[in-house]
């Protein structure tokens, strides 16, 4: 680096890709250029930054050459495919998809969390599913003190973790709802999973399956949250299951979080924590009906924690809600933390 990085993000239309470049403008990270690239469809156009508008260009392996710091977020396939060309090309990839996350050789990062895995990274780093990170940012300082026996979590999930194109699907099917069309007649092409055979209408309903179903009838967004879960915490024997639900929301997913602790704790003892806590924002007054929305999540970078009950039969049993935006802290911000993060530890290099 010579007094700034040359920066690219790739699927820079996108809904991830667009937080993104709002993320590169408000960074402390020393910034010489910033290239953006998608695919054919959009070269040509053009994007505001910092009050100039930079072109998008056609996303190919040579777009890396002279790259430092390369952000994807235009799906899995894109990142398998050119993750490694940027590489190749000396650059560091923080990778939006779920393609690396697993690979024993990649690191899986949140830095709220385990930012000293970030040191054994070999080119790449992946950024974790949107509705894992905020469940780490808020759990962590709980598993320091306390441990944490087992995770069990419901989500309420936006539609923007589906995209743009899962975006206007709401708001077409929510205007033709209003307009008394049939809600057999809505159109659904996208939702709940873009691969998948069926498709059924989000607004006004709430449906139980983001992303294919897997193994043991989860589904592959439920075996994320699992999975990443103990990765980032590097312990195998937390025990964690999830339902994960897509809701009829723009932006901000909520989580009803339930955890054991190994240790014996307090409800005040956890409020006292998450007072304290990087990245988070405690919101819990019932008295005066203070608690997280994902409404007033939107644009914020924290995760906000509120509506913390002691179970009423598990002595260690804890609930959560949990709300954060996840195109931000989900996706967009926490990718931007990691090259700031990379940059301070002096780990912007293959
Ligand atoms: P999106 O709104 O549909 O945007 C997709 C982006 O990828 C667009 O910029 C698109 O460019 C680009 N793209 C598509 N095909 C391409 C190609 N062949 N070559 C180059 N660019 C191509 O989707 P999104 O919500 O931003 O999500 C993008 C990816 O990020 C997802 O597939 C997912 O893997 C990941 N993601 C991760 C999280 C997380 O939990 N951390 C959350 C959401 C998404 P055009 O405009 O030119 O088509
Ligand atoms: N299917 O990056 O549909 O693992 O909300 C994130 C969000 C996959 C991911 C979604 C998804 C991811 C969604």
């Amino acid at each position: 680096m010579e007094n700034g990085y040359h920066v690219a993000v790739v699927g820079a239309t996108g809904a991830v890709g667009t937080r993104m470049i709002e993320m590169l403008e408000q960074t402390t990270l020393p910034i010489k250029t910033v290239k953006l690239l998608a695919s054919k469809r959009s070269a040509g156009k053009q994007l505001p930054f910092k009050g100039q508008l930079l072109t998008i260009e056609e996303l190919v392996p040579e777009s890396f050459e002279g790259i430092d710091l390369a952000l994807f977020s235009a799906g899995g396939g894109i990142s398998k495919i050119f993750a490694p060309e940027a590489v190749k090309r000396g650059a560091v990839v923080v990778d939006n998809t779920s393609h690396f996350r697993m690979d024993p050789e990649v690191p899986l990062v949140v830095p709220e969390v385990n930012k000293e895995a970030l040191k054994e990274h070999k080119g790449i780093i992946a950024n974790p599913n949107c509705s894992t990170i905020q469940m780490m940012v808020a759990l962590e300082p709980i598993r320091q003190a306390s441990g944490l026996e087992r995770i069990i979590v419901s989500t309420y999930q936006a539609v923007s973790g589906a995209g743009a194109s899962a975006i206007e699907e709401l708001k077409t099917q929510a205007k033709d709802y209003l307009a008394d069309k049939p809600a057999d007649e809505l159109t659904a092409e996208i939702l709940p999973a873009g691969g998948d055979k069926k498709h059924y209408p989000i607004a006004f309903n709430a449906l139980p399956q983001i992303d294919v179903f897997s193994d043991l009838d989860y589904t592959n967004e439920e075996w994320k949250m699992i999975n990443e879960t103990k990765k980032i915490m590097s312990d195998e024997a937390i025990k964690v299951v999830a339902t994960c639900v897509r809701i009829p929301v723009v932006m901000g997913h909520s989580e009803s979080v339930y955890i054991e602790t190994k240790e014996e704790t307090s409800v005040s003892a956890i409020k006292d924590l998450l007072k304290k806590a990087p990245g988070v924002v405690l919101q819990d007054d019932p008295s005066q009906q203070l608690y997280p929305q994902a409404l007033t999540s939107i644009g914020k970078k924290e995760t906000f924690v509120g509506r913390i009950r002691q179970d009423v039969d598990v002595k260690n049993g804890f609930h959560l809600w949990v709300v954060s935006d996840n195109l931000l802290k989900g996706a967009a911000w926490n990718s931007v933390q990691i090259a700031e993060t990379l940059h301070e530890m002096n780990l912007v290099r293959v």
